[in-house]
């Protein structure tokens, strides 16, 4: 099983500034989906849900954020997004919750699939009793 992991980007910096390029070989898979994340209000916690097929790349393209991953048996850990040469690969089957937002946090995500509620787990206990099946 995959397991999340913060990736480098390759990035191109010259006397006009900094150039980051995600291409096939920092992808896992094919993205069939942007979406960005931007004008979060202070304080508040996006996420709080799981995939079930879905796999991300979050970057945080502007300011900072924090991303608390769950696998739903015993292991987690918060990764902290504030470099846009590094993408925080999301596989499967990890409970997200995306908190501490700074002001003017912007985070660009690279999906796997289209958009499809039936791919989300929004309940927690339901997510441990799927993953332990
Ligand atoms: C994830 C985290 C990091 C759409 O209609 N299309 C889309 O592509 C997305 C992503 C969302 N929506 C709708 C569904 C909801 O009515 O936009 C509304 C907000 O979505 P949600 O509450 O799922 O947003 P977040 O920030 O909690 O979660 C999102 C992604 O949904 C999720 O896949 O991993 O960002």
């Amino acid at each position: 099983m995959p397991k999340p992991k913060l990736l480098d980007i390759p990035v191109i910096h010259d006397d006009r500034g900094s150039l980051s390029v995600v291409q096939w070989e920092t992808m896992r898979f094919r993205i069939n989906r942007v979406y960005i994340l931007f004008d979060v209000r202070p304080l508040t916690t996006r996420g709080s849900h799981a995939h079930k097929s879905l796999e991300q790349l979050l970057i945080a393209t502007s300011g900072s954020l924090e991303v608390e991953l769950d696998d739903g048996q015993g292991w987690s850990h918060t990764f902290v997004l504030r470099d846009p040469s590094k993408a925080l690969y999301i596989p499967p089957g990890f409970w997200r919750t995306l908190s501490s937002f700074s002001a003017g946090a912007v985070c660009l995500a690279l999906a796997s699939h289209e958009y499809d509620e039936n791919d989300y787990i929004r309940d927690y206990d339901t997510f441990v009793e799927w993953k332990s099946e």
